[in-house]
Order: C-alpha cells, then sequence, then structure tokens
C-alpha cells in the first residue's frame, strides 16, 4: 500500500438493504483493483469482508469491515456494513468514520426497508450521499423502476442518475456516462459510442442532470436559466457541488459479481466523496465545543470507532484519526483515562489482515491492538492537548433475554464473557437486574441477541441458556395501616422473644425510611438495627410477588421485649413478620416500569401503530411528521413491548424503527397484578 496525504483519501460506508451486495461489492473492487486474483463468494465464507465466523455462519454481514482499494492516485477506505437491522451499531459506527454513504440498491427490488433506513440515516447526519444500482445483471432487473422507487419512497426529487445501463439482465452490456455522454462496455469499462438504441434515453436523463447541477450554484443557474448551455467544466462543478452540498444524490448502476460499472463508481467515489479536511467533527477541550478539520498538522485526535476482541491479537481498536497524526512508539494519551502509553502496534486493517505501519495520518483508517484500556468510543491525544472527538449517539437497547450459565465452569466464566461480546458492540449490553435476580442481555433484536449467545460460546468458550426475561416489578402501598407481631419459642435451649408493633405509611418517591415511636423503653433502640434488618430482607424479597419494596415509611410505635430472650435474631424476626403484615393490610399494589416508545413509520402504518398501542395498555402522547413518515411518541408498560422489535416489523414489512426510554413507575392494573401475583405463587410452591 502507498502512502497517501490525507487529501488523498476517501472514506465511504457501504449501506443498503440485506443482500444487496455490498460486501459481493468490496470484493469485486478488490479484484478490479488486483489485490485478490479470484474474487470470494458471500455463500462460500470466502469474501475478505465478511470473515467471522458467525457472518460465515449466517451468510450475512454482523460486523462492519474496513477495505482498503488503491484507484488512481487515490486511498478509497470502502467501510462495509450489514445490511440486518439488528446490526444498526455497526452502521453508525461505519458511518462516523466516513464522510460520505453509498447506499447499493437491488436492480429488482428498488428501494427496500433498509434503503430506506439507510437513506434516513444519511439525511439525519447531512452526509452525501451516492447510489449504486447493483445486480443489473439479474433477470427483471430495471434501472428507471429503481431510480423511481427511490424518489418516491424516500421523497427526493433530487436523486439523479449519472448513468443509464445498456441493456439489463443477460443483455446488461456496459453503462452510459450521461456528463461526458460516453459508452463504457463490459468489465474492462471500455470506452465505446453510445449505440442508437440507447441515444434518446440518454439525452432525455442528460437533461435532468444538467438542471441539477445548474441549480447548485447560483451562478450556473443564472446561466441556465438565460438559455445559455453549460460547459462540461461547469457542469462538472455544478454537480460536485450538489453532491457536498446533499442536494444532488447520484445514481449509477452495474454488476458486482459480473464486474461492470466498477471503474466509474471508483471514479464517482474519488470525485464526490468529500476529503476528510473538507469535513469537520464536533470535538470538547478543557469542556469548551470545538470544531475539528481533519488536518495532518492539527492537534491529534484518533476516535477509537470499533473494538474486537480477538483470541489470538488481543484488543483490536479501529481508529479513524479526526485530528494530526500517530506514528509508531509515540507517546499517545486516552483522553477518557488520562493515561499515556508508547503507541508499540499500529497497523492497516483490510477485512481481518493487518498489516504493520509506521504512521497514521488525519483522515485515514488503521488498528492499534494491545491498549487494554481503549474502548470505542474513546480519543487518542497527546499528554500537552488533552481533547475528545463527540462519539455518535447509539440507541439503547429494544430486546433482552435471561442468560444463566449452562454448568458451573462456564458460571465463572459468564461475567468475562459478557463484558467482551458487550465491548466489542455499543449497542449490546448487559445487566445485573436485582429486582427479578436475573442477568439480562440486551441487543436491537433476536437476531443480534442470538449472535452474542453464539459468540460466548464460540469466541469465548462460555455456554450460557435464554430464558424471557421478567418485568423489573416493584411492591408498594397505598395507605398506612398497622400491625402487631410476637415471636416467642421458649421450648429447650435459649429461648427467643420479641414483639413489634409497627405502622406503614406510603413515601412516594422517597425510597424508604425507618423511624421509631416507641416511648417508655417498650424496646430497647439497640435492638432497632434488628428490626431495620427484618424490614429490609423483605424489602429485598417483597411480599405479595417477590419484587423489592420501595416508597414506604415503616415506624415502629411500641413492643414488648424479655430480659433474657430478646436478642438480635428475635427482633430481626419480629421485624421481618410485622413489616409483611402491616405491608398486606396497607393496600399494597405492584408498580411496573413505563417506557416512551417511539416509533418512526411510513404515513400509511401510522393508524396499525397508534390501534396496536391500545391493545399494549399504551397512551399516545403525541405524533409529528418527519420527511414522508411520522414519529408516533407513546408511554407503554415495559410488559407488554418485551417482544416489540417483532411485532412492529411484522406490523410494518420492517419498515418501521423504533426506541425506547424508561420513563417512571406506576401501578399496575388490579387485573394484570392478579396474573403476576399469580404466577409467582406458582414458581414459589415449585421452588
Ligand atoms: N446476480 C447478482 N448477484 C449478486 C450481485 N452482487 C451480489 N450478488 C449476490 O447477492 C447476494 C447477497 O450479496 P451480499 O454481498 O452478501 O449482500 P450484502 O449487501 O453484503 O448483504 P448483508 O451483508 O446481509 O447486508 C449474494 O448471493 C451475492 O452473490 C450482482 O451484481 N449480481
Ligand atoms: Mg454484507
Amino acid at each position: 500500500m502507498a502512502k497517501y496525504k490525507t487529501e488523498q483519501i476517501r472514506n465511504v460506508a457501504l449501506l443498503g438493504h440485506g443482500g444487496a451486495g455490498k460486501t459481493t461489492l468490496t470484493e469485486a473492487l478488490l479484484h478490479r483493483t488486483g489485490v485478490i486474483t479470484r474474487m470470494g463468494r458471500v455463500e462460500d465464507g470466502s469474501t475478505v469482508s465478511d470473515w467471522d465466523a458467525e457472518e460465515h455462519r449466517r451468510g450475512i454481514s454482523i460486523n462492519l469491515s474496513v477495505i482498503p482499494i488503491e484507484f488512481d492516485n487515490t486511498k478509497l477506505n470502502l467501510i462495509d456494513t450489514p445490511g440486518y437491522q439488528d446490526f444498526v451499531g455497526e452502521v453508525i459506527s461505519g458511518l462516523y468514520a466516513a464522510e460520505a454513504g453509498l447506499v447499493v440498491v437491488d436492480a429488482v427490488s428498488g428501494c427496500q426497508v433498509g434503503t430506506e433506513l439507510a437513506y434516513d440515516r444519511l439525511r439525519d447526519l447531512e452526509k452525501p450521499r451516492i447510489v449504486f444500482v447493483n445486480r443489473m445483471d439479474r433477470e427483471n432487473a430495471n434501472f428507471s423502476n429503481a431510480v423511481q422507487s427511490l424518489r418516491t419512497t424516500l421523497n427526493d426529487e433530487k436523486i439523479v442518475p449519472f448513468q443509464i445501463p445498456i441493456g439489463s439482465a443477460d443483455a446488461f452490456k456496459g453503462i452510459v456516462g450521461l456528463i461526458e455522454m460516453k459508452a463504457y462496455m463490459g468489465p474492462e469499462g471500455k470506452e465505446a459510442p453510445i449505440p442508437d438504441e440507447f441515444l434518446a434515453e440518454a439525452e432525455a436523463a442528460r437533461v435532468a442532470l444538467i438542471e441539477a447541477a445548474a441549480e447548485a450554484d447560483d451562478e450556473l443557474i443564472m446561466k441556465y436559466l438565460d438559455g445559455e448551455e453549460l460547459t462540461l467544466d461547469e457542469v462538472r462543478h455544478g454537480l460536485h457541488v450538489g453532491v457536498k452540498n446533499c442536494a444532488i444524490t447520484p445514481v449509477y448502476c452495474g454488476t458486482a459479481t459480473g464486474g461492470i460499472g466498477l471503474d466509474r463508481l471508483m471514479q464517482a467515489l474519488r470525485r464526490y466523496v468529500p476529503a476528510p479536511n473538507e469535513r469537520s467533527v464536533s470535538a470538547s477541550k478543557n469542556g469548551a465545543e470545538l470544531q475539528l478539520s481533519s488536518e495532518v498538522d492539527g492537534p491529534v485526535a484518533g476516535a477509537v470507532f470499533k473494538t474486537i476482541i480477538d483470541r489470538y491479537v488481543g484488543r483490536m481498536s479501529y481508529v479513524r484519526m479526526f485530528s494530526g497524526k500517530i506514528s509508531k512508539d509515540m507517546q499517545i494519551t486516552n483522553a477518557r483515562t488520562g493515561k499515556s502509553a508508547r503507541l508499540a502496534n499500529l497497523f492497516t486493517v483490510r477485512g481481518k489482515e493487518l498489516q504493520n505501519l509506521d504512521e497514521l495520518v488525519a483522515g485515514d483508517i488503521g488498528v492499534i491492538t494491545k491498549m487494554d484500556d481503549l474502548q470505542t468510543g474513546d480519543t487518542l491525544c497527546t499528554a500537552d492537548q488533552i481533547l475528545s472527538v463527540t462519539p455518535p449517539h447509539y440507541p439503547q437497547p429494544l430486546y433482552s433475554v435471561a442468560v444463566s450459565p449452562v454448568t458451573q465452569a462456564d458460571s465463572s466464566k459468564m461475567g468475562p464473557a459478557l463484558a467482551s461480546v458487550t465491548e466489542e458492540d455499543p449497542t449490546l449490553r448487559y445487566q445485573n437486574i436485582t429486582a427479578t435476580k436475573q442477568t439480562v442481555l440486551q441487543g436491537m433484536g433476536e437476531t443480534h441477541v442470538d449472535v452474542a449467545v453464539h459468540r460466548m460460546s464460540q469466541k469465548f468458550g462460555t455456554n450460557v441458556e435464554t430464558a424471557p426475561p421478567k418485568v423489573p416489578y416493584q411492591e408498594t402501598i397505598t395507605k398506612s395501616a398497622s400491625a402487631q407481631y410476637r415471636h416467642k419459642k421458649q421450648s429447650g435451649g435459649a429461648g427467643q422473644f420479641a414483639e413489634v408493633h409497627m405502622r406503614v405509611e406510603p413515601l412516594p418517591g422517597g425510597g424508604y425510611e425507618f423511624a421509631s415511636e416507641v416511648f417508655g423503653g417498650a424496646i430497647s433502640s439497640s435492638f432497632f438495627p434488628s428490626i431495620e434488618k427484618g424490614i429490609k430482607a423483605v424489602m429485598d424479597n417483597g411480599v405479595i410477588a417477590g419484587y423489592p419494596v420501595v416508597d414506604v415509611k415503616a415506624i415502629v410505635y411500641d413492643g414488648k421485649e424479655h430480659p433474657v430472650d430478646s436478642k438480635d435474631i428475635a427482633f430481626q424476626t419480629a421485624g421481618r413478620e410485622v413489616f409483611k403484615l402491616a405491608f398486606k393490610a396497607a393496600n399494597p399494589v405492584l408498580l411496573e416500569p413505563i417506557y416512551i416508545v417511539e416509533v418512526t413509520v411510513p404515513d400509511e402504518y401510522m393508524g396499525d401503530v397508534m390501534s396496536d398501542f391500545n391493545t399494549r395498555r399504551g397512551r399516545v402522547l403525541g405524533m409529528e411528521q418527519k420527511n414522508n413518515r411520522t414519529v408516533v411518541r407513546a408511554s407503554v408498560p415495559l410488559a407488554e413491548i418485551m417482544r416489540y422489535s417483532t411485532d412492529l416489523r411484522s406490523m410494518t414489512q420492517g419498515r418501521g424503527v423504533y426506541t425506547i426510554e424508561f420513563d417512571h413507575y406506576e401501578p399496575v392494573p388490579s387485573h394484570v397484578a392478579a396474573e403476576v401475583i399469580a404466577q409467582h405463587k406458582e414458581e414459589a410452591s415449585e421452588e
């Protein structure tokens, strides 16, 4: 690999619906640029990009993968991302390291769910995008239908063909470049005159292209509206500006497996993807916000956007340099920990291959190994200039399973294995939920969590069983109540005696309080901690359904003790039992976690989503329009959305996405509470 300056680098993320051909396209470009002599196939697990065992097993991409290629004095860092929605974290990380997105579309299906989601993400980030209509060699491939479906579904008229295909399916022979009005035939892209039968179509398409170029620049539009013809350079300039300002989305076409259209595509990436120093990112220094652009002589700032824990290499941290440069043996500092270390291991990466590297300049992507305190989201800088590049925002997990070790041996390894799989993926989390005494693994969907469980087994040697997680209910009371309890054990051996009179009162939002109104020494204060111990044991394990008790004030107001038989254990027991009695008399209720759910769907599904919320005890809080989509906000009990990711996908044919955020606890309706309590009783009787 030659050495490249910042302005010669282009970082582009490949996005799009699963199966559109992103990975195959990277393989074809590697082949076209001579990096590999034979193209691998996704089906055989022989591509450079899909190198992970799970990817081979499932035949889809799961991780992002960095694939640098060299073309025309330029280094194109292709970042292949997964199309399957569950792996959205990889898309977010990949886009974070790139200046633009290449949206790969299938020529038969046109705009699909994954295309829409990818495009929306690029729009939200205001990053330039280029479309590649792939698989033109397939039966029923139809370029103009595909373009039309993009314009309609994405509600964007500025999706403009820069090429048209010559033929389709078996007859797909080449492409026409509309800017220079030339044909490029076969995998070699041999220049040729435009075949007659395609001339009219090409000229018509070129009119739209010229118009888009003119509209992208004030001077050009004036000239254009005056009826003057734009020169080729003016057209190029207008398109350049338009694409970089996200005002125009160029459409190219070809076939990755057939190798047609690849050179023109690489030319387009080189021309229209901004160089790293043409865009800036937000960062912070001493708490002050600043914009950082990828200048090699700027302060050192390299952001870790991906972490892989490899069995042999150890920790691999993928770094995108956003400013300055790093070189082997220099001292670098982790802005989060403040710790400095010598940079011993620096590499370029291509798929799973690492190659030694001396220097990583601003704008480029590389890998650092064996720096164990580095995490995704960290920034590498120098001790004299501590600054952090703002990391991307990752969504809250949507789907959870309870995990438990299969064997004794697994139980000691489960913690580290969970830590490793979650370190590799910012959208994967795990938690020990005290309320339900479960360890819960959380991700973006069923497949996402299933992959993590497989990884724990295959990669980290830990087998776990999964089960539906319990809802972390809480128990509390709604009125005051009193009770008395006498604990007396005076038959043979050391006796036990304690009597406690207690009142419990609701303590909204207050957690827990203990108080004494005992007078006349009815109970020595030395026994109060014992009583509290008893209360706390109940609060951890619950009274009515085995869930933690919250928001209660316990007041001991009277009692009795025995000079000999009263002791710690006696008052613990009395404290425990009297608290339970008082609690049960205080109209106890279950509280359930309520989440705010924000669902984004194409308008036609809005009604279904809203009526569906009604069947989930949900309350719609509001709606807003966003492009040609509706965002519905609702508050819904967690218990009703445990499988929402699967339900929403089937309700909206996969076109709906959502986020969830915990909001508050509120009482469970009595008919629902009765079921939860009955289930707890059943489980308790089985133990
Ligand atoms: N006929 C034809 N098939 C293609 C072409 N490009 C890719 N394919 C096939 O399409 C299938 C999916 O290709 P992938 O490269 O895995 O698609 P992807 O977009 O990476 O999919 P995800 O990783 O799941 O997002 C594979 O069977 C490829 O062989 C093409 O140009 N023509
Ligand atoms: Mg792929």
